[in-house]
């Protein structure tokens, strides 16, 4: 692990859940870029907050057709400590192997760490791009809320932004030239292939939906088993029915990671139950072909225990297929490094659909992520530095 991740790995621990719980705007995310401004102020960079809360530092003056490399700093609740952090620690790692090499940019080159990627405040992954880049109305994310009730406005003005400019930002997104983000790989394409580095190729279609099934809340011993309405069953389906779905089509995931009974006690039967499924395929068409075949199921299973259900798509991103030319000049210039496409989604997937974007993978020896063994040794994250460095030289020099 690099020096400089070390240096925030007492920042979100989460004992109760093991790994990290650092979430858009907590006290471990508002720590976390504290940090951040305090490391890239150390090292000359001028930082800004936009104003949809994400953090920028530039090298030189900012201006158009800028190199712009990050990642983000939250968590999933319980995550490991790279999905984020390594893609942040080596934008500044890498600034400084530039540096040392006395390399001087011909474009203005910033490191950005994008707000709330994970989406584990307030369930929209990646609002903080997708704030800047227009793809999110301003209005509904700021009614966003996390599950005590505070809604994204609400967290921002407490961070100290004005909630009334959320949005579309277009001075912001009018510098970026070029945007590559670096970031600890999510499967095992790496160590299979036996390489440390890769350049992304794709992320997977891919969105989130909640589903609320709605019973009769009553006593687990007084309730005759015929008496009952109880919201757990369909949920119970749709978990199931999930696996099946996604098994059917090829490539296809659908995940049940979260279901919280309402009132939730042991011997209460809920009264409503809410579900969030996320699902993700090769292309719209496949995506939604697996929700509506869950959701089918959903409706008839709530039917037969006489509940209610209803459906909200939280998020959706269609596939993303990063620019061929830049992907291409990566991989060579970076020695014929190998392609891989991801399932997991990325702020560099939103961007894409605006700027040429490219990614870096880093090997993670376990490929898992999401969890606390999610793991990059350290010869792999310094040759990711280097990789990263040698991009940035390529863009910026
Ligand atoms: O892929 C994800 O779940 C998130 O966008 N990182
Ligand atoms: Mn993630
Ligand atoms: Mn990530
Ligand atoms: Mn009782």
């Amino acid at each position: 692990m690099p020096d400089l991740l070390a240096a925030i790995a007492g920042v979100g621990a989460d004992p109760r859940r093991g790994g990290y719980s650092r979430h858009g705007f907590d006290r471990a995310d508002l720590e976390l870029r504290a940090w951040f401004v305090e490391e890239a102020e150390r090292r000359g960079l001028a930082v800004r907050t936009d104003r949809n809360g994400n953090v920028w530092a530039w090298w030189g003056t900012p201006g158009p057709d800028a190199v712009v490399t990050g990642s983000h700093l939250d968590s999933v609740p319980g995550g490991g400590a790279f999905d984020g952090p390594l893609g942040v620690v080596s934008a500044l790692l890498a600034v400084d192997s530039l540096r040392a090499r006395g390399f001087t940019p011909t474009r203005p080159l910033a490191v950005v760490v994008f707000a709330e990627e994970e989406g584990g405040r307030f369930g929209v992954p990646c609002l903080g791009s997708r704030l800047l880049a227009g793809t999110i109305d301003p209005d509904a994310a700021r009614r966003l809320h996390d599950p005590d009730g505070v809604t994204l406005a609400e967290a921002v003005t407490e961070a100290g932004l004005d909630a009334s400019r959320l949005g579309r930002d277009d001075v912001a997104l009018g510098l970026i030239g070029t945007f590559v983000e670096l970031h600890v790989e999510q499967g095992r394409g790496l160590v299979d292939l036996d390489a440390p580095v890769a350049v992304a190729g794709s992320i997977l279609a891919h969105g989130r939906w909640r589903f609320r099934f709605t019973g009769e809340g009553n006593h687990a011993g007084a309730t005759l088993i015929g008496d009952r309405r109880d919201p757990m069953l369909p949920a119970s389906a749709l978990v199931l029915a999930a696996r099946k779905a996604a098994a059917g089509v090829d490539g296809a995931r659908a995940t049940v990671g979260r279901l919280t009974p309402n009132p939730g006690g042991t011997n209460v039967i809920a009264s409503t139950v809410d579900v969030w499924l996320d699902a993700r395929a090769d292309d719209t068409a496949r995506t939604r072909a697996v929700v509506d075949e869950i959701t089918a199921a959903a409706h008839d299973a709530a039917t037969d225990e006489g509940c209610a259900v209803t459906v909200t798509e939280e998020s959706y991103g269609d596939t993303v297929h990063f620019d061929p030319a830049l992907r291409d000049r990566l991989a060579g210039s970076l020695g014929g490094v190998p392609v891989l496409a991801t399932g997991a989604g990325h702020d560099a997937g939103i961007l894409a659909a605006r700027v040429p974007t490219a990614m870096l993978f880093v090997r993670n020896p376990t490929g898992v992520s999401h969890a606390p063994a999610e793991h990059a040794e350290p010869d792999d994250c310094a040759a990711g530095v280097e990789a990263l460095a040698a991009v940035l030289a390529e863009l910026a020099g």
